[in-house]
């Protein structure tokens, strides 16, 4: 299987590349942050919850997040791989996403990560807002907050899967086009 993990700050382009690569590769995508959006909508307890957090930019805690990336593997067994896009996004989500696919005999292939400045990232999703109706786009200071959250907590999960030797880098400040064409080689290599 290949089993990607698309990493980086808040829109440094996770689920625009995303979409792009799936359809290129034929793997299916999961993407923590549509999966709790889609809970929010249908009005669940989960969605309910999951709100709270991510409304003041917040992390949603890990144990929600597992069980339900947990479920979505178990519902797509046959898959020729997976995009996971902003998941893990705390180093105890990847010890579980680890044994998760353990479990299935599979394991990560590459973690990509994009690097885009964050006075960009802030303009990105200032733009976002305009047309995304999303809650934790539309107020600058939960942008800068998700930026922090980021850096205090999400960062290090780089760090667990570079002693694995499965990072690479990659300049995510271009256009779309060319961050795909810089994605699209290094899994190729
Ligand atoms: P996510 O839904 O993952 O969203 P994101 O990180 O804000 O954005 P993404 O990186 O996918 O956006 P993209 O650049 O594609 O998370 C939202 C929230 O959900 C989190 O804050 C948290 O509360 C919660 N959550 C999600 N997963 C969690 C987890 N595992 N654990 C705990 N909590 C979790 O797009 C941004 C914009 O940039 C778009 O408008 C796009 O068009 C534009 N763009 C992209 N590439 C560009 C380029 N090259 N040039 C110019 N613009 C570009």
């Amino acid at each position: 299987m290949l089993n990607i993990i698309l990493f980086g700050p808040p829109g440094c382009g996770k689920g625009t590349q995303a979409s792009k690569l799936i359809e290129h590769y034929g793997l299916i995508h999961i993407s923590t942050g549509d999966l709790l959006r889609a809970e929010i909508g249908g009005g669940t307890p989960l969605g309910l919850e999951a709100k709270k957090f991510m409304d003041q930019g917040k992390l949603v805690p890990d144990d929600v997040v597992i069980g339900m990336i947990s479920s979505k593997l178990d519902s797509n067994p046959d898959t020729k791989g997976i995009i996971f896009d902003g998941f893990p996004r705390t180093t105890a989500q990847a010890e579980a996403l680890d044994k998760l696919l353990k479990f299935k005999d599979t394991e990560i292939s590459v973690v990509l990560s994009l690097v885009v400045n964050d006075e960009d990232l802030v303009v990105r999703l200032k733009k976002r807002a305009e047309v995304s109706g999303r809650v934790d786009d539309q107020d600058e200071s939960v942008i800068r907050r998700r930026l922090q959250v980021y850096k205090d907590e999400t960062a290090q999960v780089a760090d667990h899967y570079a002693a694995q030797g499965k990072v690479e880098v990659i300049n995510g400040e271009g256009s779309i086009d060319d961050t795909f064409e810089l994605l699209k080689k290094a899994i190729d290599k």
